[in-house]
């Protein structure tokens, strides 16, 4: 059947259910974004002219708003709690739906258990059963469930669950052989699924998929109205919860001087002690408020909690600068109690990394807080630039819908890799270095790998230098590592293509492999493709690195990816 876009989101606002606070704040945001979504629907339609769309059944099971998982998130809607995740839900809901695919939503046990057709009573069910979905979206507490509820099943169809993953699951967490022996053991990784079935919040590593959410887009009239009507001296201060504010006296001090400050934290009855009286304190507002707010405001400012949430994009779509802290050294799981068992290395280098690499100047401002002169001066400086309102493509809806339409097509982790064909010898891989002996090139007349996605011609590969992993090192080329590509470079003809001196080849398991090692001029191919991995380094090895150009703005997709 072919999917049809659909502009009329009424019957996805009843599929949603009612009562938990999570769910009210998901279904406004919905509704208020309704003309954006069918406008950009429109748009896409128009882009994707007569291609046809396969329509899929899909199962959305929200496993973190499951009594079952204890449901923390529900009950601190109103009071400061984290809505960035529900922001997500919403725009994935709205995107799946818009799309045209069949949808079932699903936020307990019970609902997910009748949906899968498992028989009640039947916890631990051992029989296979034909599963009525072609995908299932789901976050790390419905993978958990699903295991336990769905039998032999879960092993046979796990290759259609998607798992949305707010921070990133590298491969090295994700193989549970590899990460018990080498320590990545954590409370949340070793599924053994393909890490591009994990699907982050921002484009943390291209290991994973980016799903994304949407920021409410301006239109031209909206845009010379905020110009026109900004208070220079108004600043917005990030941070709804009040330990946020703890300690930063010295920052809010130096601000006051320059600036109106205005804060949104939640508060029950009186001021919480930690945000000063020279705070206008609006309390936590409903996001359309929020939104109001930030419109007037000359600049966001973090003071370095939460990471890497929705609200800087909002804030930048919305015309304000935002200011942010530098990480010296640079968070992570290995030294950040918030970052302790998720299952990245992933250093964060700021509060914002996306708005900090993907943005930038002049809309984004990352300083050395622990430098006064440096915070103040940057203060100084914003109040006297002038920026438009900016939003990525990847975060309108139009980006959104259009990601999210390319993977559903073309991403399948269920087809097994396909026989070799009959007297086939070691592959070869159908490259040729480019002229200036720098790199691997596709040949032009290459018929390899003709259904891969994204589209093998879009290969570059590249040997790092020691130490760069490969995600930083196809960056420094202006291109982005693309995981899938990993074994068409996996061989020693590809090293041989490069010039690369290999006195001896081994082939064994480990994350940063294919890789060269210097001092004994070793080349190493990786045995284990669930292990391929643009993520890590180590100044022992210069990796070989799948690299592949990307859309403007929308660096999930390569040029020739739709
Ligand atoms: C992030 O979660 P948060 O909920 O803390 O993320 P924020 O960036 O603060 O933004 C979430 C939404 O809250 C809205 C705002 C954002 O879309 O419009 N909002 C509001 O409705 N009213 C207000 O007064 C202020 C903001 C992240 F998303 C999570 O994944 C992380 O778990 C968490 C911790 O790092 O940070």
């Amino acid at each position: 059947v072919q999917a049809v876009f659909r502009s009329n989101l009424s019957h996805l606002l009843e599929l949603m259910g009612s009562g938990k606070e999570s769910l009210i704040f998901m279904k406004k945001r919905t509704k208020r974004l309704t003309a954006q979504w069918v406008l950009a629907a429109q748009r896409l339609a128009r882009k994707l002219g007569s291609v046809w769309r396969d329509q899929k059944q899909i199962l959305v099971h929200i496993g973190f708003l499951t009594e079952e998982s204890g449901d923390v998130f529900s009950p601190r809607v109103l009071k400061g709690g984290p809505l960035g995740e529900m922001v997500q839900w919403a725009d994935i809901l709205a995107t799946l739906y818009i799309l045209g695919h069949g949808l079932r939503i699903t936020v307990s046990l019970k609902e997910l258990q009748s949906n899968l057709g498992v028989p009640p009573g039947r916890g631990n069910c051992p029989l296979t059963m034909p599963l009525p979905f072609d995908l299932i979206y789901t976050d790390y507490h419905g993978l958990q469930q699903m295991k336990q509820h769905m039998g032999l099943s879960f092993k046979k169809y796990r290759c259609r669950i998607r798992v949305i993953d707010t921070f990133g699951t590298e491969p090295a967490y994700n193989h549970e052989e590899y990460a018990t022996l080498h320590g990545y053991r954590t409370n949340w990784g070793y599924w053994n699924l393909n890490p591009k079935q994990f699907m982050t919040m921002f484009p943390h590593t291209p290991d994973n998929s980016f799903m994304g959410f949407v920021s409410e887009e301006l239109n031209e009239t909206e845009k010379q109205l905020i110009k026109g009507s900004k208070a220079s001296n108004m600043a917005v201060v990030y941070g709804k919860e009040a330990s946020i504010w703890k300690g930063k006296e010295k920052f809010l001090g130096i601000l006051n001087k320059y600036m109106e400050i205005h804060g949104t934290v939640y508060y029950e009855s009186q001021r919480p002690p930690e945000v000063p009286a020279f705070v206008k304190n609006h309390g936590l507002l409903p996001q359309p408020e929020f939104q109001q707010l930030l419109r007037k405001a000359k600049l966001f400012i973090g003071f370095g909690f939460p990471y890497e949430g929705p609200a800087p994009l909002e804030a930048i779509a919305n015309g304000c600068v935002f200011l942010q802290s530098r990480f010296s050294p640079p968070h992570s799981s290995l030294n950040h109690e918030f970052f302790r068992g998720k299952p990245t290395s992933r250093e964060v280098f700021s509060q914002h990394p996306y708005a900090e690499n993907f943005i930038g100047k002049p809309h984004v401002w990352t300083v050395d807080y622990n430098n006064s002169e440096e915070f103040e001066a940057a203060i100084k400086a914003i109040m006297r630039t002038q920026v438009d309102p900016y939003l990525p493509y990847e975060y309108t809806c139009e980006g959104m819908l259009e990601r999210i339409h390319a993977y559903i097509q073309h991403q399948d982790f269920c087809a097994a890799p396909g026989p070799a064909p009959p007297g086939a010898r070691a592959p070869l891989s159908p490259f040729v270095l480019a002229p200036n002996a720098t790199h691997l090139e596709w040949t032009q007349n290459a018929s390899f790998a003709p259904g891969a996605w994204p589209p093998a011609h879009s290969l570059r590969a590249w040997l790092a230098t020691a130490g760069r992993a490969c995600t930083d090192a196809c960056l420094d080329h202006g291109l982005i590592c693309e995981p899938s590509f990993f074994p068409f470079l996996n061989s020693q003809d590809a090293f041989q293509k490069l010039q690369v001196p290999c006195d001896s080849t081994e082939s064994e398991m480990n994350h940063l492999y294919p890789a060269f090692a210097q001092p004994g001029h070793e080349c190493f191919l990786q045995k284990e493709p669930l292990l391929f991995s643009c993520a890590g380094s180590s100044t022992k090895y210069h990796r070989l690195c799948p690299c592949r150009d990307f859309r403007k703005g929308q660096v999930a997709l390569c040029q020739d990816c739709l």
